[in-house]
C-alpha cells in the first residue's frame, strides 16, 4: 500500500481555510490531521473541539485527531469523531492507555498510541494487540516547524521490523527529505505541515510533490 498523508490543519491557511480543503479534497488526502494541546501536557494551544466539529460538517476527508492533553480519558467525549476516523494520545499523558484505547474503538474509530522520541518502544508491550497503529513523533510535541530528532528513523525501523502489520504513522518536520527516509524505515501514514506540503510554494504542487516522495 502506497503511503498517505494527513494534513496537518494547525499549518493550513486560517484566511483561506475553504480553499485549502477543497484543494486537499481534489488531490485525495486521506486524513486531516487535527493537532489538540492544552497547554499542560505541551506549552502550546492549538485547535479544539468546535474546530473539529465544524471540519467534520464541512469534508468527507476522515480526521486524524492527535491528542496532546493529560487525561484523555475525560477528554475523548468532548470531540466529533466516528467510523474511518484516527484518534491518537499519548502513552505520557495518562495513567489510563488500555481504558483509552477501548473508548476510541468503541466509537468505531482507529486507536494509535502516540509516543514521544524519548519513550521507548517497549510500552507498547501490553496493549499493541488492540491498537490499529502507532503515532511515532519525530520531534518533540508542541510546535511545527521543529527539526527531526534523528534517532527516531531508526526507531521507526525497529518497530516496523517487530510488528509488520501495525500501522505507523509519523509526525514532526516531516520534509520531502526526510518523507523518503521514513517510508524506507517503514512508515505509512505521513504528517504534512509547515515542512512539505503547507512550505512555500501551492498546496497543490507540494501535495503532488509529497505524494511521490511516499509512493
Ligand atoms: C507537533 C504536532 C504536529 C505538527 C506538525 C507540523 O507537536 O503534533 O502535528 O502540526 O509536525 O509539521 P512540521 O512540518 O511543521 O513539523
Ligand atoms: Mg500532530
Amino acid at each position: 500500500m502506497n503511503g498517505r498523508i494527513a494534513a496537518s490543519m494547525m499549518c493550513a491557511n486560517v484566511m483561506n481555510l475553504e480553499g485549502d480543503l477543497k484543494t486537499l479534497e481534489r488531490l485525495g488526502v486521506e486524513y486531516l490531521h487535527m493537532d489538540i494541546m492544552d497547554g499542560c501536557f505541551v506549552p502550546n494551544y492549538t485547535l479544539g473541539t468546535d474546530y473539529v466539529r465544524k471540519i467534520k460538517e464541512s469534508t468527507a476527508i476522515p480526521v486524524d485527531i492527535h491528542l496532546m492533553v493529560d487525561r484523555p480519558e475525560d477528554k475523548l467525549d468532548w470531540f466529533s469523531f466516528g467510523e474511518g476516523d484516527y484518534v491518537s494520545f499519548h502513552y505520557e499523558s495518562t495513567a489510563h492507555t488500555q481504558k483509552v484505547i477501548q473508548k476510541i474503538i468503541a466509537r468505531g474509530a482507529k486507536a494509535m498510541l502516540a509516543l514521544n522520541p524519548a519513550t521507548p518502544l517497549c510500552v507498547l508491550e501490553e496493549v499493541i494487540s488492540e491498537l490499529d497503529g502507532v503515532l511515532l513523533m519525530t520531534v518533540n510535541p508542541g510546535f511545527a516547524g521543529q527539526k527531526l530528532v534523528v534517532r527516531t528513523l531508526e526507531k521507526i525501523k525497529r518497530l516496523r521490523g517487530a510488528h509488520p502489520e501495525i500501522e505507523i504513522e509519523v509526525d514532526g518536520n516531516v520534509s520531502f527529505e526526510n518523507a523518503v527516509k521514513m517510508r524506507a524505515a517503514g512508515a505509512d501514514i505521513f504528517v504534512a505541515g509547515t515542512s512539505s506540503v503547507f512550505a512555500e510554494g501551492t498546496l497543490e504542487d507540494n501535495i503532488r510533490k509529497f505524494r511521490e516522495c511516499i509512493t
